[in-house]
């Protein structure tokens, strides 16, 4: 009877593994930590059309912010508003995971993710739009010392 029962287990286990390759299957797995005051690695590449699930790790001392715009023309601190408007994730299905995550929306988007002192959030979307923009941290101060990177989609 145990018998039956893991065999039938292990099929349903195999129906649901093959079911999910059929779909597509790939995740774009990206981890970043942030750092007291920056984000390793600096340089995110994904491919639009495919989901997403980058990891944010806090390794610093204070909250950090993740935001992520459209590149700024000119080098100083973007304003925060200028960042929500322009918020890769607007329009888009974004999903965050995660203790000690706390997000922002902007009517149903998400465009702010802070991530506590040693805390992570999975975040979790499809990007579209291609291109290269900027993802940062906008509390004050923190840009300034180098919380930003640049997140290209192909
Ligand atoms: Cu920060």
């Amino acid at each position: 009877m145990q018998k039956a029962m893991s065999i039938l287990t292990l099929a349903t286990l195999l129906g649901l593994l093959m079911s999910t390759a059929s779909a597509g299957g790939t995740v774009q797995k990206i981890t970043l930590t942030m750092r007291d005051f920056s984000y390793t690695p600096a340089k995110v590449v994904l491919q639009a059309g495919v989901p997403a699930e980058i990891t944010v790790i806090n390794k610093g001392k204070v909250t950090h912010e993740f935001m992520l715009h459209i590149k700024p023309k000119s080098s100083g601190t973007p304003a925060h508003e200028w960042a929500e408007e322009n918020s890769y994730f607007r329009g888009l299905q974004v999903v965050v995971e995660g203790r000690g995550a706390e997000v922002r929306r902007h009517g149903a988007s998400i465009y702010e993710i802070n991530v506590g002192a040693e805390k992570t959030a999975v975040v979790k979307f499809t990007p579209a739009k291609k291109g290269t923009f900027e993802f940062a941290c906008l509390i004050q101060g923190h840009y300034e010392q180098g919380m930003k990177g640049t997140f290209t989609v192909e």
